[in-house]
């Protein structure tokens, strides 16, 4: 059987804050069938998809952020691209506001979901590294209320048995920890596939602005390569709201090796075939955990805060 998966990472150039979802689903639904012509099998796209990057935002009624998150997946904006998912036999990851109501308590949380070519919901992943502030900040040029609008996920980082191969999905800043990761990796993830939405000013250091696109391959080159698996990186580009967002959407072999760049800042598709069984050049060889590995020096990493 083959292992070959042809995946398409489909970035999305700016969504307005005026832009409905059915309009941002309709434009996702575009790449997918571009991917579909060009015999794509998965398909990819950015965290928090269907809205704008509302976290830059203050708002003080609950009311008001609550209106940027689904309550139910798939709901009637999304059902639409799930249908096409079935139609054309793609399997998608997508990013979303996430608020779930358990025993009348609301939880809001940045999700990720990973859907097969039947339509069906196999894996949900909920972002654990939320960046940012929890207060607004008036000095900021825009606010990064990560940290106030959403809870830490509680799902850990999972490998789906999926799509013929094992898959794992992070969220944005997820990327620039190593530990993220190494949990994959250690369960053998064979893909991994994460949206991201990165403004090129980070306030906190402006001198590193300039590296931001750099910083993006970096952390996605090194992690694919030293845990021996594909990475597909989909960002939410250009001019959203007066903030410029990186492009840089990438696929990554397990040598660490770019194989295939998007080159704009708005809606365009790239496509690779992504053989699984190329991740065993290096999980056999120079990253063979079990026979290289020495977690007993390793203690820290894991120890509290
Ligand atoms: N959406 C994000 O997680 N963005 C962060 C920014 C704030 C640094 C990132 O790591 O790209």
């Amino acid at each position: 059987m083959t292992r070959k998966i042809k995946v398409a990472a489909a970035q999305l150039g700016p969504i307005s804050r005026e832009e409905s979802r059915s309009s941002a689903v309709n434009r996702m639904i575009s790449l997918m069938r571009e991917a579909k012509k060009k015999d794509a099998n998965f398909i990819v796209y950015p965290e928090l998809a269907l809205t704008t990057f509302f976290p830059r935002w203050y708002f003080e009624k609950q009311s008001e952020i609550d209106k940027f998150f689904e309550k139910e997946m798939p709901n009637e904006a999304t059902q639409p691209l799930f249908e096409e998912a079935y139609k054309l036999k793609m399997g998608f990851n997508i990013g979303y506001a996430e608020l779930q109501i358990e025993d009348g308590i609301h939880h809001h949380y940045n999700t990720a979901i990973l859907v097969e070519k039947t339509g069906k919901i196999v894996g949900k992943y909920r972002k654990i590294h939320l960046p940012g502030h929890e207060e607004f900040e008036p000095w900021r040029p825009f606010q990064h209320l990560e940290k106030r609008y959403f809870e830490t996920g509680n799902l850990g980082f999972k490998v789906h048995q999926a799509l013929g191969g094992k898959i794992g999905m992070c969220i944005c800043n997820d990327r620039r920890w190593p530990e993220t990761f190494r949990v994959l990796g250690l369960q053998g993830a064979e893909l991994i596939a994460l949206g991201y939405n990165t403004p090129v000013h980070y306030p906190l250091a402006p001198e590193h602005d300039h590296l931001q696109d750099f910083h993006n391959h970096l952390v996605l080159q090194s992690a694919a390569y030293q845990n021996g698996t594909w990475i597909v990186g989909v960002a939410k580009a250009g001019e959203e709201e007066k903030c410029d967002l990186i492009g840089g959407t990438c696929i990554i072999a397990p040598t660490g090796e770019l194989v295939a760049e998007c080159k704009t800042l708005g809606d365009e598709l790239i496509v690779a075939e992504c053989d699984l069984d190329r991740c065993k050049e290096i999980k056999e060889n120079i990253f063979n955990f079990s026979l290289h590995r020495e977690p007993q020096n390793y203690t820290l990493i894991s120890a509290p805060k």
